[in-house]
This record gives structure tokens, C-alpha cells and sequence, in this order.
């Protein structure tokens, strides 16, 4: 898609969105590894422009689903760096009032149905929404990240399925970045391209470059437009690379991949490249992108302050918003 077609307000967002997981993914790195931050991490630097491409296609009243892997996705939906800051020092001001933590953030408002620590179970909670909204006649649709390493699971093919069968607005998005926790693509799977499942359920399948922001929106759009219109889900395989390790702590290089891997993907860093476009398609100037980058780095310190500031959750508080009243 020529950029032309997309407008700069868009253009620019995209940029600042991905500005704004790489800069919250490597802060949240530093501060757990200082120690000043509980839980667990996973972090999603290097998959960028598979979430914001994503998201970019939704509009504010579309759901989403995301995985342990999912602050990314997050941002991309409308979190803003304070909230989700917050959440990770499990204040009471993050989005979960601090008891959902890095792998559990949902938000309802801005149709961010939840992520989740459990590999694959994102996909049907998504059919199950995409349901709701096809028996109450609304045009949202549903968008469920997972991994490629979900894309194994029983719960993907069974999602796929229903939403096949049933015509349903979902877009299934895998963020293949090649590996499932320490086991390569080509250990865990027989197949190269995930979207080729697709086929076992009848519905279409695309292989796209997660590395390419425009590729990705354009994909997802287009898949978008498809479940709307009631012709049911696609599944969209976006091709990525984590460029951290799994987790917060695991080097990432040296006993599952090689230096030489990880170099040759960074080559292909998302955020630099649409940089270049964006300047070489005469979109924004140099000084403009820097006055964005220069206002992500602001935003974030003053989610730091904001979430070292919030009180932590009251004991009383335990137990409230865990179990549905009946
Ligand atoms: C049902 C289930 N099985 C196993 C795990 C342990 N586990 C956590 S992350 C992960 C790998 C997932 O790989 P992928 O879906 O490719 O996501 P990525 O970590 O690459 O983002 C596994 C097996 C889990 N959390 N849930
Ligand atoms: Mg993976």
C-alpha cells in the first residue's frame, strides 16, 4: 500500500506506537533486572511493527486478544506506558489494579479483552466474543495474537474451526518470531509457514513480513474488511524476531540461537526502517520523528513517576474483581 493512501496522521501514530513499546519494553527490562520490578517478563522488542500494523487495522471498538508475549500488543490497542507501568509495579493504578501483572492486562474500554499466560488460550475466548458480536448484529470484529508455538496447541485448531464454521469477525494473527520459547520453528512444527493451517479449515491464510508495518496494516485490514462484511476469519501469519531473550534474564544468544542469527534479524530492526520510509516517501522530516521520539522518552518517565507515586492495592482489595457475583 503506498503510503500516500494511508495519510500522516496514521503514518505518524504507527511511528509513535512503536516508539513507545520499544522504549516501555526496555525500560521494564532494565528495571526488573535492577530488581525494582515483581513477576516476570517477556519482552517484545523486535516484533513491533507485527502489533502496531495489527492494531493500526482495528478501530477503538474492535477486541483484541494477547499472550504472555503481550505488552506490545497492548500499546498498539490504546494502553497508555502510565497504566501499564503500573500494572508491572502492581500498583493500584495499573491497569488490573496490580492484580493482573505483565501477562494478565485487560482493559474492556479500550477493547482489550485480555491477555494470557497460558499458551494458546487467547483464540477461543476471541471466537467466543466474535460470537457475541455476530448474534448482536454489530460490525466489530475480534483480533487474537498468538505464537507460533500457540499455533500447536488444541485450542488453535478448535478456535479455527468454530470460527470457520460459523462465518465469524475474527482475524487470527500469529506472531511467528521463530521460535517457541527455546525450541526453533523448525524443531517444533513440520511445516514452514503457519498460515498454511489455514487450509485444514477452510478459510484463507496469508504469510506476511513482520518486520514491514505498512505490509502488516494492509494485510489486516483487508481481513478486517472480510469479517465485517460476514465472510468470516483469516488467519494472518506475520513473519517476526524477538530480539531479546524469552524471558527478562534469559541472554537469548549462545546456547538456542547464534549471535550471527540475532545480528542478521536486527538488520531488519522494524522502527529504523519505517523511519527511512517516511522520510524517503517525503511524509515527515528528520526533525519531526526526533520531536516523536523526543516526546515518547518524556511520556515515559512521567509513567515511572506516575506508577512509583501510586499506592499499592489495600489488603482489604484482595479478593475484589477475582470472582463474578451472582
Ligand atoms: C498451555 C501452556 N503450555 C506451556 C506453557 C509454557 N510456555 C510459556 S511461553 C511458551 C512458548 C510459547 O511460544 P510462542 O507461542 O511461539 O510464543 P512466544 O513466546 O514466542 O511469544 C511456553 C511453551 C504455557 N505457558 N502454557
Ligand atoms: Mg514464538
Amino acid at each position: 500500500m503506498a503510503v500516500s493512501e494511508i495519510g500522516k496522521d496514521k503514518l505518524l501514530h504507527m511511528y509513535r506506537k512503536m516508539g513507545e513499546i520499544r522504549v516501555f519494553e526496555e525500560t521494564a527490562a532494565d528495571l526488573f533486572m535492577k530488581g525494582r520490578l515483581p513477576g516476570f517478563l517477556h519482552s517484545s522488542v523486535g516484533q513491533e511493527a507485527s502489533s502496531v500494523g495489527a492494531c493500526a487495522a482495528l478501530r477503538p471498538e474492535d477486541y483484541m486478544t494477547s499472550t504472555h508475549r503481550g505488552h506490545g500488543d497492548i500499546i498498539a490497542k490504546g494502553a497508555t506506558l502510565d497504566r501499564m507501568m503500573a500494572e508491572l509495579f502492581a500498583k493500584e493504578t495499573g491497569y488490573c489494579k496490580g492484580k493482573g501483572g505483565s501477562m494478565h492486562i485487560a482493559d474492556l474500554d479500550l477493547g482489550i479483552l485480555g491477555a494470557t499466560g497460558i499458551v494458546g488460550a487467547g483464540l477461543p475466548y476471541a471466537v467466543g466474543a466474535a460470537l457475541g458480536f455476530k448474534m448482536k448484529g454489530t460490525d466489530q470484529v475480534v483480533l487474537s495474537f498468538f505464537g507460533d508455538g500457540g499455533s500447536n496447541t488444541g485450542a488453535f485448531h478448535e478456535a479455527l474451526n468454530l470460527a470457520a464454521v460459523w462465518d465469524l469477525p475474527v482475524i487470527f494473527l500469529c506472531h511467528n518470531n521463530q521460535y517457541a520459547e527455546t525450541t526453533p520453528q523448525r524443531v517444533h512444527q513440520k511445516i514452514k509457514d503457519v498460515a498454511v493451517r489455514a487450509q485444514a479449515h477452510g478459510i484463507p491464510g496469508v504469510t506476511v513480513d513482520g518486520m514491514d508495518v505498512l505490509a502488516v496494516y494492509e494485510t489486516t485490514k483487508a481481513a478486517v474488511e472480510r469479517a465485517k462484511k460476514g465472510e468470516g476469519p483469516t488467519l494472518i501469519e506475520s513473519k517476526t524476531y524477538r530480539f531479546m531473550g524469552h524471558f527478562v534474564g534469559d541472554p537469548g544468544v549462545g546456547i538456542y540461537r547464534t549471535r550471527e542469527e540475532v545480528e542478521e534479524w536486527r538488520k531488519r530492526d522494524p522502527i529504523p526502517n519505517f523511519r527511512k520510509v517516511l522520510i524517503e516517501a517525503g511524509v515527515a522530516t528528520e526533525a519531526e520523528l526526533n520531536q516523536i521520539d523526543q516526546d515518547v522518552a518524556k511520556e515515559m518517565e512521567e509513567a515511572i513517576r506516575f506508577a512509583e507515586a501510586s499506592p499499592e492495592p489495600e489488603l482489604e482489595e484482595a479478593l475484589q474483581d477475582i470472582f463474578v457475583e451472582s
